[in-house]
């Protein structure tokens, strides 16, 4: 054979291999309780005369999805003759609590490179796209303030037209005549950036103990706004860095710790 005609057996050797494979998954029974799929060997795990191996295969549902699955191993040869990061053709058995016992492994080197490269490929450009940045954009809608407390505000020309917008913080908390304010347990807060056509929203939430402070900076010629909320389990720190090309900023949770429970918090006595 002449090397085109090996080729074209191969690519043909291959496509048949991968819809043998499609219609194992599809119907992915052959019995009651035995199953085919294929995977990479993640890990050997021995625990006293247990074996188990952690296979990663694709999702039922979404074929770029992958997901691990424990197969135990009883059959002492098959478990001798398994490696690890590499690609199997696996037919296990089910029992009625969902556990797993290899009936048989192959491997299959080609499937790892056609099927699982690509998925592993898709799953990683999702989880990039998941990053990808959060924007607040100009809202038409106008927040009602009649009712609310202005607490602070700060005019600055963040998109440099020339005209000042501004940027302003509130609370539903009422202010007493003597100008202190009657601070409940919690409360709304707002933190708005009023243009001409609109505006942006960067906070708008209940903060239970606790308060919000902002920071206007510049960095490299860029406007920032930043926002720490505190409170007894809250310490946020995040940034919006006004994009012009975009016309909005980018947000940026820069610190934002899971179940915090605040010690102290320094105060000059
Ligand atoms: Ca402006």
């Amino acid at each position: 054979m002449n090397n085109k005609i090996k080729n074209i057996v191969g690519i043909l050797i291959l496509a048949i291999v991968i819809v043998v494979f499609y219609i194992f998954q599809s119907s992915n029974n052959i019995n009651s309780n035995t199953f085919i799929t294929s995977g990479l060997l993640l890990s050997k795990d021995e625990e006293g005369d247990s074996h188990s191996i952690i296979l990663q295969i694709l999702g039922e549902d979404k074929e770029s999805e992958l997901k691990e699955i424990t197969i135990y191993v009883k059959n002492k040869k098959l478990w001798d003759g398994l490696k690890k990061d590499k690609y199997y053709y696996m037919t296990y058995s089910q029992d009625d609590s969902k556990n797993k016992t290899l009936i048989k492994a192959q491997l299959n080197e080609s499937l790892r490179e056609t099927i699982y490269d690509k998925a592993l490929k898709e799953e990683n450009e999702k989880t990039e796209q998941e990053e990808k940045l959060e924007y607040v954009h100009l809202s038409g809608d106008k927040l009602d303030t009649s009712d609310l407390t202005l607490l602070d505000s700060k005019k600055v020309d963040l998109d440099r037209d020339g005209e000042d917008e501004s940027i302003e913080m509130y609370t539903t908390a009422q202010r007493y005549d003597n100008g202190e304010i009657a601070w409940d347990d919690g409360q709304k807060w707002f933190l708005i950036i009023k243009d001409e056509d609109g505006e942006f929203v960067l906070f708008d939430d209940y903060i239970q103990l606790g308060a919000l402070e902002f920071w206007v900076f510049t960095s490299k010629d860029d406007y920032h706004i930043a926002t720490l909320q505190t409170g007894s389990a809250t310490f946020k720190l995040s940034d919006f860095k006004y994009d012009n090309k975009e016309k909005g900023f980018v947000k940026k949770d820069i610190f934002n710790p899971d179940y915090l429970n605040v010690i102290y918090n320094s105060s000059i006595k």
